[in-house]
């Protein structure tokens, strides 16, 4: 099979093209990036030169080149990872969310519709689902949970997956949608949570906590997502959504203690600062769907996956050293200075 994943040069996307041209030597993974400040070619270096490998700089909102890529490689799977990710910059500036989230989105379903396909993934997030209490554990998020998004980031992955639907609907694409948790592990890029302040705490530098540090997400780690999209594309039902997460909920601050005590850095190293504005109080995944179906639950814990984190970023230094010693110095202080 071919199979284009687009964004697959940033975290996940390169997580995924790493997990199938192992797990699928006989599949060939089409890779489409455009290279934002985002995706990393040091990423896909590993399997750039393996034969069921390819890599297209393209984005995919330019509707031409994207399909001049299904005319010459007749695609049988399309997994949409490329996407703007990141809920600051969303805030900061909105309107390249809506291009490629929204627009690129719209023309990858229309590729497919064009050229035809065995099955369109929409790779989205539990951040449609808005946020729940934090005086509520009881609460989680369903499939059938309303969509009632907080953030520009969030909202332009709303309509990406109501876009996904009504294709699913019109024109009876075979399309499926998984909303996972927040995701942590190798080559994630240190605008992030985790990987900034594993970075950050390995130079000695403040670790920049916003408002109290008690807004609670559910980690999960990156490889168990790859293996639930996986399981999704192959024998997900089409027209269904999948929630995806692993009951591994933690405060901002729980977190930030369990890297520092990995690292063995001292506490003093955490700084309270003016909080996102909108900032989503908590996430939780109800993954029952998923398991009941399909079979997935997580295979690796916080504790193991933080630690095989942890050491990741230790052993590859290289690869966060050249992001923030770049054009990242910039945002860091557009984003931290002041705050
Ligand atoms: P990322 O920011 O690390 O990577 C995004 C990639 O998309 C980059 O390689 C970038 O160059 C590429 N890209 C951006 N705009 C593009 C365009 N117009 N055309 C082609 N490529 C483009 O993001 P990530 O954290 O790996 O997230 C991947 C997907 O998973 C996103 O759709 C995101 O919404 C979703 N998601 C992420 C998380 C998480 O915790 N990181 C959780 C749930 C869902
Ligand atoms: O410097 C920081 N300090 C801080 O306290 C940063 C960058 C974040 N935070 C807090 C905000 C959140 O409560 O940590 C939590 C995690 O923040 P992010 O890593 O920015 O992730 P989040 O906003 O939860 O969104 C992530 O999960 C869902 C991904 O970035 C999205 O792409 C995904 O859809």
């Amino acid at each position: 099979m071919n199979i284009i994943v687009t964004g697959g040069a940033g975290f996940i996307g390169g997580n995924f093209c790493h997990y199938m041209t192992k797990k699928y030597p006989e599949d060939t993974i089409l890779c489409i990036d455009k290279l934002t400040y985002a995706g990393n070619m040091e990423t896909l270096a590993p399997i750039m030169e393996l034969p069921n490998f390819k890599f297209f700089q393209t984005d995919i909102a330019n509707r031409d080149a994207i399909y001049q890529i299904f005319e010459g490689e007749k695609p049988d799977i399309v997994v949409n990872f490329a996407a703007e990710s990141h809920v600051d910059r969303s805030i900061k500036d909105p309107e390249v969310f809506l291009r490629t989230n929204v627009i690129g989105t719209g023309v990858m379903l229309d590729a497919c519709r064009k050229y035809g396909i065995k099955r369109y993934h929409q790779v989205s997030t539990d951040e449609v689902y808005g946020d729940l209490p934090l005086d509520r554990p009881d609460l989680f998020f369903t499939e059938e949970t309303p969509i009632h998004t907080s953030s520009p980031y969030s909202a332009s992955k709303a309509s990406a997956d109501l876009l996904v639907q009504a294709y699913a609907r019109t024109y009876q694409m075979p399309c499926t949608i998984s909303r996972c948790s927040n995701n942590y592990g190798p080559y994630h890029f240190p605008e992030k949570f985790i990987p900034l302040i594993i970075a950050n705490a390995l130079n000695d530098k403040l670790l920049p906590v916003y408002g109290k540090g008690e807004n609670v997400r559910d980690w999960l780690y990156v490889e168990d997502h790859c293996i639930a999209i996986d399981l999704i594309i192959r024998k997900g039902t089409e027209g269904e959504v999948y929630n995806i997460g692993g009951h591994n909920e933690r405060t901002n601050l729980e977190v930030v203690k369990t890297v520092l005590s990995e690292l063995d850095k001292p506490e003093s190293l955490i700084s309270y600062v003016t909080d996102r504005p909108g900032h989503d109080r908590r996430y939780a995944i109800d993954p029952a769907k998923i398991h009941k179906e399909l079979g997935w639950l997580p295979a690796t814990t916080f504790s193991e996956g933080i630690k095989k984190t942890v050491r990741w970023y230790l052993e590859n230094r290289t690869w966060w050293e050249n992001i923030i010693s770049g054009e990242y110095a910039d945002y860091y202080q557009k984003m931290y200075g002041n705050r």
